[in-house]
Parts: C-alpha cells; sequence; structure tokens
C-alpha cells in the first residue's frame, strides 16, 4: 500500500505489522508552525516514539501486552511547512486512503500542534469530539489565522460535532460566551471529577473522537509542550476517564497532541508514551 507522505519511522520495541492487517495505525504530525510560546512539538512524534523504549509493552491493571496486537507505524505525515490548511488536507488524505485500505484500524495521531486534530475529526466524522486540553480552543482567529491551535475546537465545533472539554483552565472571555451559545460544556480542571465527566459525557452521540492535549495534565509533567499551565490533571484522573469512555461509547480514533522538546525521551514525551500504550491497551480490552 502506498501513501504519498512519511519520512520518519517508529522505533518502538514492539514488533508492528503493515497498516493493512493492523487494528492500530499510528502516525505522526510534526508541525508546529502557529505555535505562540514554546516552540518543538513537531519533534512530538519522534520524541513519543523514542519515549516508548522505557516502557514495557505489558500493561500491569490490564494484563494486556501491546506485543501481542496487531499495531503499525507508518511514519509521519509530509507536513507543508507553516501552512496548517494544506497539512490538514494531507492529513485527511492520508486517513482516509488507511481507512479504505482497512476499515477496521483505529487511527492514532501524534503531534504536532494542536490545530491538526480537525483533519482526524472531519475524515472520521465522529459525532462527539472529547478533548482533554489546558485550554478551551474556541477563538474564531489568533493572530488573524483562523487554523491556529487556538481556534481548533472552534473549527470543529462548525462542523456539527457535539464537543465537551475537561481540564480547562485558560480561555477568554469570547470563548467562554461562544460555549454557552453552542451549548459547548467544559469543566474547569479545579472543578473536575470522575462523577461530573461520566454525568456530561453519557448521553453524547457515538461515535467519539478523543483528543489529549498533553498539556492537560499538570505542567510538572509536562514542563515541554507549546502552552504549558499549572494546575491541570493528574495521570490517573485521565486514564479513569478514558478507560469508560473506551468501555462505553464506540470510539474511531485519538490522539495525543502537543509533545515538545528537544531531549528525547524527556518527561512530557514519556507521559505522552505512557498515555499512548494505556490507550491502546484500553481499546483491546
Ligand atoms: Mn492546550
Amino acid at each position: 500500500m502506498e501513501f504519498f507522505y512519511t519520512y520518519e519511522t517508529i522505533k518502538t520495541a514492539l514488533p508492528l505489522v503493515d497498516a493493512k492487517n493492523a487494528d492500530f495505525a499510528i502516525f505522526g504530525v510534526p508541525f508546529d508552525s502557529t505555535t505562540s510560546y514554546k516552540p518543538g512539538a513537531r519533534f512530538g512524534p519522534a520524541l513519543i516514539r523514542q519515549a516508548t523504549i522505557n516502557l514495557e509493552s505489558y500493561i500491569l491493571d490490564y494484563d494486556i501486552d501491546l506485543a501481542d496486537l496487531k499495531i503499525a507505524d507508518i511514519g509521519d505525515i509530509d507536513i507543508a511547512a507553516g501552512n496548517p490548511l494544506k497539512t490538514i488536507k494531507r492529513i485527511i488524505e492520508t486517513i482516509r486512503e488507511l481507512k479504505e485500505a482497512n476499515s477496521k484500524v483505529v487511527p492514532i495521531m501524534l503531534g504536532g500542534e494542536h490545530s491538526m486534530t480537525y483533519a482526524p475529526v472531519r475524515a472520521l466524522k465522529p459525532k462527539s469530539y472529547i478533548v482533554f486540553d489546558a485550554h478551551l480552543d474556541l477563538r474564531n482567529e489568533y493572530e488573524s489565522n483562523p487554523w491556529n491551535h487556538a481556534c481548533v475546537a472552534r473549527r470543529i465545533s462548525e462542523l456539527g460535532v457535539e464537543i465537551a472539554e475537561f481540564g480547562i483552565r485558560s480561555g477568554i472571555r469570547e470563548e467562554v460566551e461562544y460555549a454557552k451559545e453552542k451549548n459547548i460544556r467544559w469543566v474547569h480542571a479545579r472543578e473536575y471529577s470522575f462523577e461530573k465527566f461520566k454525568e456530561i459525557v453519557k448521553d453524547m452521540p457515538e461515535p467519539v473522537y478523543i483528543s489529549i492535549d498533553i498539556d492537560v495534565f499538570d505542567l510538572s509533567m509536562v514542563p515541554s509542550t507549546g502552552t504549558p499551565e499549572a494546575g491541570g490533571l493528574g495521570f490517573w484522573d485521565v486514564i479513569e476517564a478514558v478507560e469508560w469512555l473506551t468501555k462505553e461509547k464506540k470510539v474511531v480514533g485519538f490522539d495525543i497532541m502537543e509533545v515538545a522538546g528537544t531531549e528525547l525521551g524527556d518527561i512530557t514525551a514519556l507521559t505522552g508514551a505512557k498515555l499512548m500504550f494505556y490507550l491502546i491497551g484500553m481499546l483491546s480490552r
């Protein structure tokens, strides 16, 4: 099978299969052109893959070994540097090709900046978008750019997808008003609880797409990210919520975005890699 992209390949310790035979297909989007604070998310996919070397493929609490699963790594999208919309189109095209070749495969996107999440949502057409993020990302535009990372949830809401956001602790009044107007539910990190999460998500339509902006976690766990924020969620908060979600709802794909930095295997990437292993594990149960 030919995809028109890819130049990075995986370095994990897992045995991998090709995309046609895979239950999960990992791909990277090494793009960070609209980052406003800390650049480096273009290295996220490589950093997460590198960090997986540190991890056991066996997940203790699930009694699942990722080495027994059918996981593909199809490489990185050949991004259009400085051009988010063009890159988004390439991702959409890639996901469509992937699904045509193997309709059962679950795409897993590693970012890259959060603006890129528009692409899998557009391609996979979920009815609900559930995001863990420090930021509302509901601006109409930022720096005159509607495809900036700060606008991604708004672009997704314009697709008619139901949205719920968790771990939020940064936004502006315009975003809060937009959320109210469009019935976008969001929970502040300070008020987050598993009970609240379930109450909001239980009635949302399926299938769902899950996006995890790594900055949802407290910045002590994820210092190398585009826009770090103090006061975030803990690792098990997110795992507990997503475990429930993968049990209760059909999930068509997920992403782990905004891992940045230049040190291979740094703590942000280790958090991202562990998260990816857990998500694959829970979707296999
Ligand atoms: Mn964010």
